[in-house]
């Protein structure tokens, strides 16, 4: 019997970025533990999903062996072909595709499934595909976060992406409101929920401002204010009325450090429309009682130093970014932003260290077929996109309607990597109908034979974190980096992205593509990095130890192999700062020689950029404006709940959900206030039916004070499963949601009506 314990962590878009230790028993991972390399405060510690990781490397369900598509597209009829076949099926259509339709007519689309510096699965075929082709039609707008960054970017520059303070940090706040942020399921940087207690010990006062009254809330909320979803902007606005009315705002820090104020006092005063924003005109919108703003609003200006905590998912909405830049007007407002104890807002929280994507090399050549394919950094304009993309919420729509529907391509070849998107994007019956297109060749690298994979014409065998070594970055949040390491052999046939990238490579007749030529290249631009890479055997680790020194904090590893393979073995390595990391201290301390990197130099309440777009429906102060799908939408009388999808606590989205000991945890129910449920007959436990004008799901309903009246939600992630009748047995958050962006380029996933039954009415 051999027995060792890997040290290594997970590469999902996960939340967190645990240290794991593997014990491994004869190649077989038997048993996980967690971090034992600090004191209880520097621990980081693992959540219940790579705890229970057996249920994800070894399930049977996972696909083991090259898949070829017998029946029907959607049928799950498959069967296993060589890799010879495969491949070999793979390289020719995109050949022929190309040589017929051109490169636009090859799509590639991608998610988050794994985010490793090396394994980057989605780098590897972009490489290909640049390389080969000169290009591919792609998506824009990130599924997760764009609400934010637009919200971030428009209104901080196009510097830092993450904007939070260190997460000890919040034991220097007195009062830390919580903003649609619930990380005690969403996890937000491992260890938050622990600063967060620690916090409270404290003393300070934790304010929950959700639909729901989350996970958080049972542990450390003082007080919940439920607000009706999409209306946070009001609320926000009623709150800076009060604080302007009573004079309790930070006119000194608005001076020095924003652009634009004087614009949205216009707007909060009335001046602007004739309405002042009120409280009493708020609670008409959000649901929240005049007195519960008024002195929060009161409370949060007085209490210095107060943390407003806002998130991505609010913005995950058709009113997008707006509830963030509402937040970061109000963190202004009260001059709270670069001070320890504060905070940014902005909803990207986190802080700037960790290792970025490089994959093994950078992909040469545009990502985008057209001439003038446009890069989206510094462009936060979800319209002003040159080149073949869309909108990544509206891929499947282009892909049904192509040219014709206004399109900028005909989709003839897709490959989707590292994503589930037909159960994971907006109007999952409609991206059902899209991918069952006869005319579109399909090929999907997977672990899972899941919704989208179910429709693919060729499902490839993919290894998983715990069959590779890799780099990988705290999901925001740290200062840590972290290592990985090979726990175990691949099942079956399952191979690398970066090795099937490479052998279809092969079959197109590319030279110096694979890992070995890109890196002696890189190492004749480089000589002093060869003695320390050379002693490495496997190409992959001569790999790792070159991308590692690449880092700006990893600088000692570049020479130190025994600091290097410390690093290797511990799988973790801490930065000790010397004090926490505030966003935007150094902007604050010294503005003169330190500007925002926005036009004006200062944080933009008022953003010109957004205003030369005029687009009444992204205005350039953070407004409430009413939009489709939400109360005031016609449509609320035939659908008059508010629909919203929480991530899983179980899962990573999909990706967790046939974990059996999971399953158990996370039961997949639909949450309906008691006063919801009562008149339509509904109780607790029985089966209900969720539905709109896209389509119907079945799940169990739970019946709960935890959630307001007149909304439901349930955890997104559950795969999609169709019966005849077209009822989603399988509960996909995303059979009800639309296929829509907000204004500032946000998928508009949170924002959707339905009206639920009983499954058996009358019985
Ligand atoms: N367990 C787990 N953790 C994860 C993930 C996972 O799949 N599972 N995924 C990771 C990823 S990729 C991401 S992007 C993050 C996502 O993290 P978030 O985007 O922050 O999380 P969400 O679950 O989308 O929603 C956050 C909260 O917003 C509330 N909410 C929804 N609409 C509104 C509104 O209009 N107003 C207010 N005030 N609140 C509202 C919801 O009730 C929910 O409690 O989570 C990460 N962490
Ligand atoms: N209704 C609703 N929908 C949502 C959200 C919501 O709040 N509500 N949240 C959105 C958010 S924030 C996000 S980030 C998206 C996530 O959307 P997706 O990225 O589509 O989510 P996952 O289910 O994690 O799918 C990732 C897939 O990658 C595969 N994978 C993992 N590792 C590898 C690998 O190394 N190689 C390859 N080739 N594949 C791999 C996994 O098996 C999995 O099937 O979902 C969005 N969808
Ligand atoms: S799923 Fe993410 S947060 Fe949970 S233990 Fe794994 S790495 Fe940590
Ligand atoms: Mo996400």
């Amino acid at each position: 019997m051999t027995e060792k314990i890997v040290r290594t962590t997970s590469a999902f878009d996960c939340g967190g970025r645990c240290p794991l230790r593997f014990h491994v028993t004869d190649g077989e991972i038997k048993r996980v533990e967690g971090d034992d390399s600090a004191d209880a405060d520097g621990q980081l510690r693992a959540c219940l999903r790579c705890r229970s990781i057996r249920g994800y490397v070894y399930n049977p369900e996972r696909v083991k062996y090259p898949l070829k598509r017998t029946g029907p597209k959607g049928s799950g009829k498959f069967e296993r072909i060589s890799w010879d076949e495969a491949l070999d099926t793979v390289a020719n259509k995109l050949t022929e595709v190309n040589e017929k339709y051109g490169n636009q007519s090859l799509l590639f689309v991608a998610g988050g499934g794994y985010f490793g510096s090396f394994h980057f699965p989605q780098l590897a075929y972009q490489r290909l595909l640049n390389t080969a082709f000169g290009g591919f039609s792609t998506t824009y707008g990130n599924i997760s976060s764009q609400g934010a960054i637009f919200g971030t970017q428009a209104s901080y520059g196009f510097g830092e992406i993450f904007v939070g303070n260190s997460r000890e940090d919040w034991l220097n706040s007195k009062l830390i409101i919580l903003w649609g942020f619930d990380p005690a399921r969403m996890i937000a940087g491992t260890n938050t929920l622990y600063w967060l207690i620690k916090a409270k010990e404290n003393g300070s006062k934790v304010i929950v401002i959700d639909p729901r009254y989350t996970d958080t809330a049972v542990p450390v909320a003082d007080q919940w204010i439920p607000i009706i979803p999409g209306t946070d902007t009001a609320m926000m606005a009623a709150m800076a009325y009060v604080i302007l009315k009573e004079n309790l705002h930070d006119q000194g820090f608005l001076d020095k450090y924003t652009h634009g104020f004087d614009k949205y006092k216009d707007y909060v005063m009335g001046d602007e429309d004739g309405t002042p924003k009120t409280p009493e005109w708020a609670e008409k919108i959000c649901g929240v009682p005049a007195e519960t703003i008024t002195n929060l609003a009161r409370e949060y200006a007085t209490t210095k130093p107060a943390a407003l905590e806002d998130a991505q998912g609010p913005a995950r909405s058709c009113m997008g970014g707006q509830y963030n830049r509402g937040a970061i007007t109000l963190t202004a407002m009260t001059g709270n932003i670069g001070k320890p104890g504060g905070s940014a807002c902005g909803g990207l929280q986190g802080i700037p260290y960790g290792h970025m994507f490089r994959s093994v090399a950078i992909p040469p050549g545009r990502n985008t077929a057209h001439p003038k394919g446009k890069s989206l950094r510094g462009n936060i304009n979800p319209r002003d996109r040159l080149g073949t993309m869309v909108h990544v919420n509206k891929v499947f729509d282009a892909i049904l309607h192509g040219k014709k529907g206004g399109y900028p391509f005909d989709a003839k070849f897709a490959m989707f990597v590292q994503c589930n998107f037909v159960n994971q994007i907006g109007n999952t019956n409609k991206s059902r109908k899209a991918m069952q297109r006869e005319d579109l060749f399909t090929v999907v690298p997977e672990v899972w034979l899941n919704a989208t994979a179910q429709y693919a014409d060729i499902v490839l065998p993919v290894t998983t974190f715990a069959e590779r070594s890799d780099l990988t970055r705290p999901w925001p949040s740290g200062p840590y980096y972290t290592h990985m390491n090979k726990a175990v052999e691949p099942p079956g046939e399952c191979k690398d992205d970066i090795e099937i990238a490479e052998l279809l490579a092969e079959r197109l007749g590319l030279e110096k593509f694979n890992r070995e030529d890109v890196l002696n290249q890189f190492l004749e631009a480089m000589p002093h990095m060869k003695e320390h890479v050379e002693k490495y055997e496997h190409v992959n680790d001569k790999w790792l130890r070159l991308l590692t020194g690449m880092g700006e904090d990893l600088q000692a590893f570049v020479t130190d192999n025994d600091a290097y393979d410390k690093y290797r073995n511990d799988s973790v390595h801490r930065l000790d700062l010397s004090e926490p990391f505030i966003a935007f201290k150094k902007n604050i301390d010294d503005i003169e020689n330190n500007p925002f990197p926005t036009p004006s130099g200062k944080i933009e309440i008022y953003s010109d950029q957004i205003a030369s777009w005029n687009n009444p429906l992204c205005p350039p102060v953070a407004k409430y404006i009413p939009t489709w799908e939400n109360r005031d939408d016609p449509l609320y009388e035939k659908y008059p709940l508010q629909f919203l999808s929480f991530h899983p606590r179980h899962s990573v989205h999909s990706e967790l959900q046939k974990v059996e000991w999971l399953q158990e945890i996370g039961l997949h129910r639909l949450w309906i206030n008691p006063a919801d449920a009562g008149p339509r007959g509904i109780r607790n436990g029985e089966t209900v039916l969720a539905f709109n004008h896209r389509g119907t799901l079945s799940v169990p309903a739970f019946v709960t004070r935890r959630i307001m009246t007149g909304v439901v939600a349930m955890p997104e992630g559950a795969w999609y499963a169709p019966d005849k009748d077209g009822i989603d047995r399988g509960g996909c958050a995303n059979t009800l949601t639309k296929d829509e962006m907000s204004e500032g380029g946000a998928a508009a996933l949170k924002t959707c009506l339905v009206e639920v039954k009983p499954e058996n009415d009358g019985c």
